[in-house]
């Protein structure tokens, strides 16, 4: 069986947001039609509490995109974003929701931050979503949404290490692009094992 799973498509990773992903609302037309050809269709949301500790203004002199050292490694800091029940947590408008079976939200520890749909940024603490995934007879995910090189990139990374086929839709993923991390991304998803295709091969 096979699932689409959309990474994070919410206000504040869209232009306007947050954490804006330049032109990250040019994917949402090409999701909406991957989405009504699956199945089975699943959904991350990005949901932190306020204060999160991801973010710079919970530290004392740092600005956003600055990395610190945390008990778990390396975070890079954030401007304030996907705040629990704000506007810019909710998904974006056009994105047509109502397919989706399960939606996955994540980052909602104070204390960790997490990129990825299966576990946080300790590497440690699981989502659930492989459980559901191995339940429900899903082997396979076409993985869209934001940003290709943070929430994209460690989702893919790790349902690979849980033994999922992978694939990246490249005209249905954008970045945020800090020092050439979106082709570091696709570097390291292709390296891997991750496919990537075109939403055009998955529509036809
Ligand atoms: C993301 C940075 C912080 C993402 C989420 O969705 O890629 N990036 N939180
Ligand atoms: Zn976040």
């Amino acid at each position: 069986m096979e699932a689409l799973l959309i990474i994070d498509v919410q206000n504040d990773f869209c232009p306007g947001g947050a954490l804006e992903v330049p032109n990250g609302e040019q994917i949402i037309p090409t999701i909406n039609k991957l989405s009504r050809e699956f199945d089975i269709v699943i959904q991350t949301q990005d949901w932190h509490p306020k204060g999160h500790s991801s973010f710079a203004s919970s530290h004392q002199g740092k600005e956003p995109f600055e990395i610190i050292e945390m008990p778990y490694g390396e975070q890079v800091l954030w401007p304030d974003h996907c705040v629990q029940s704000s506007p810019g947590a909710n998904f974006h408008p056009d994105l047509e929701t109502k397919r989706s079976q399960l939606i996955i939200r994540k980052g909602f520890r104070k204390d960790i931050d997490s990129y990825s749909a299966f576990y946080e940024n300790d590497d440690e603490t699981t989502t659930g979503l492989t459980g559901y995934l191995k339940d429900r007879d899903i082997d396979t995910l076409c993985a869209v949404g934001l940003a290709t090189d943070f929430c994209v990139k460690w989702s893919v990374i790790d349902g690979i290490k849980e033994d999922f086929n992978l694939y990246v839709v490249e005209d249905a993923v954008k970045g945020i692009d800090i020092d050439g991390s979106v082709d570091q991304a696709w570097q390291e998803m292709l390296d891997k094992g991750a496919q990537k295709i075109s939403s055009q091969k998955l529509l036809n």
